[in-house]
């Protein structure tokens, strides 16, 4: 089968990551592919590898199909934002926190690891990440310092309502509302979360100065960046400088503006137009890869949630019955992606559609395209999205 890539293949065309991991590190408990195990590639619905070129670009795709371990190389983790990658030096760095505090602080990552150095294993997709590809997620093990204990060290002021947090990239964003003329204005990266968020046990909010072990790369945030459990992408500050305490909501392009869904809804009795903004991961799972070994096919799906914990995912094949998946015994942490497999026997020749859904405890399904036609923005798509493969 021409278009199948053994396990050779696999590893050489970029696995070396993994190939590593075995040796030294308790994370690389799945290899990519099993022996006599082949990839099945997608017939409809996936662009070509290198999904990685090296340099790695601005912008950087995971493939799914590649999938080795729970957690996600640093490698092979994603990569998007607005302004490019700032160079940092990490000795001269200092996370400056200032605004509505007791004590303004400037704190080198050797400060902050005295703080903290505790784990947190955390898996986000960017509220953008959709078919065809579902290549914006990944999933962490981070190593760094609770949110709160940089806080308390401050010490909030009484007023304090909103915490913004800034990266230290900036680019320039034109002003076109209620600007005569329309202006461009120099940004950071900002994004802010409300005090009780900030300060919240569960899901705690979260600085990471490393990814699986590792100091943070460039294209992760280096030298800090900030995690919010449950959430998407976006509220996940890389690079970040500065934390400002204030008493009014902050209104930046990126908190206000462009994470932000449009949906009707009907709202007693009437279709009403809601905007929301970009916040909790809603429940979600796609296929992300299938494989054959002899006569069976297995069948991965990546699932996402809030950490509300799932009740099931289930898969079907051209439009039968839906069949349970099992949770990979590596993804249960709370806040982690979850990955499932199911085992397919003697799938016949020929092309088949495969859909995923999540359900989770309380009873909420994934929805379906149809289901989420009122939202008009493509931010949030965590539709079940059908995907083909071509078998014999
Ligand atoms: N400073 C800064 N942080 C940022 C962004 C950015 O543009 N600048 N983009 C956000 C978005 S939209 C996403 S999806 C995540 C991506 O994180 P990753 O590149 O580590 O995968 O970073 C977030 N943090
Ligand atoms: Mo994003």
């Amino acid at each position: 089968m021409a278009n199948e890539m053994s396990r050779r293949d696999v590893v050489k065309t970029g696995l070396a990551a993994a190939a590593l991991g075995a040796a030294g590190s308790f994370e690389w408990v799945l290899p990519a592919l099993a022996q006599g195990e082949v990839m099945v590639p997608f017939t409809d619905s996936h662009v070509s590898p290198p999904f990685n070129p090296n340099p790695a670009p601005d912008r950087r795709l995971l493939d799914t199909r590649q999938i080795a371990g729970a957690y996600t190389p640093k490698d092979q983790f994603f990569t998007t934002q607005h302004y490019g990658h700032p160079e940092i030096d990490p000795a001269a760095y200092r996370l400056k926190v200032s605004g509505l505090v007791s004590t303004n602080l400037a704190l080198s990552i050797d400060e902050l690891r005295k703080m903290g150095n505790t784990e947190l294993i955390a898996g986000f997709e960017c509220s953008g990440n959709r078919r065809p590809v579902q290549g914006l997620v990944g999933n962490g093990r981070w190593t760094g310092v609770p949110l709160k204990t940089v806080l308390d060290k401050a010490g909030l002021k009484a007023d304090a309502q909103e915490i913004v947090f800034f990266g230290a990239d900036r680019g320039k964003e034109s002003v076109v509302f209620r600007a005569t003329p329309p202006m461009e204005v120099e940004q950071q990266y900002g994004r802010s979360l409300p005090r009780a968020r900030a300060l919240a046990a569960d899901p705690a909010p979260f600085l990471a100065y490393a990814l699986n072990g590792e100091p943070l790369t460039k294209h992760q945030g280096a030298p800090l960046r900030l995690i919010v459990p449950g959430w998407y992408g976006a509220p996940n500050v890389k690079w970040l400088s500065e934390i400002v305490v204030q008493n009014e909501p902050y209104m930046g392009k990126f908190q206000t503006h462009w994470y932000r869904t449009l949906k009707g809804e009907m709202i007693n009795g009437e279709l009403k137009w809601v905007e929301t903004g970009i916040t909790h991961l809603n429940l979600k799972s796609f296929v992300a890869r299938v494989t054959r070994n002899g006569s069976d096919h297995k069948i991965t799906v990546i699932a996402l949630s809030d950490g509300t914990p799932l009740k099931s995912v289930e898969v079907q094949i051209d439009g039968g019955a839906w069949a349970p998946a099992t949770v990979d015994p590596s993804t249960t942490a709370k806040y982690g992606w979850k990955l499932y497999h199911l085992t397919v026997k003697n799938l016949a020749a020929g092309e088949h559609t495969l859909v995923s859904r999540a359900t989770d405890v309380n009873g909420k399904v994934q929805p379906t395209e149809k289901e989420l036609e009122n939202k008009k923005t493509f931010l949030e798509d965590n539709s079940q999205h059908p995907r083909k493969v071509m078998i014999g």
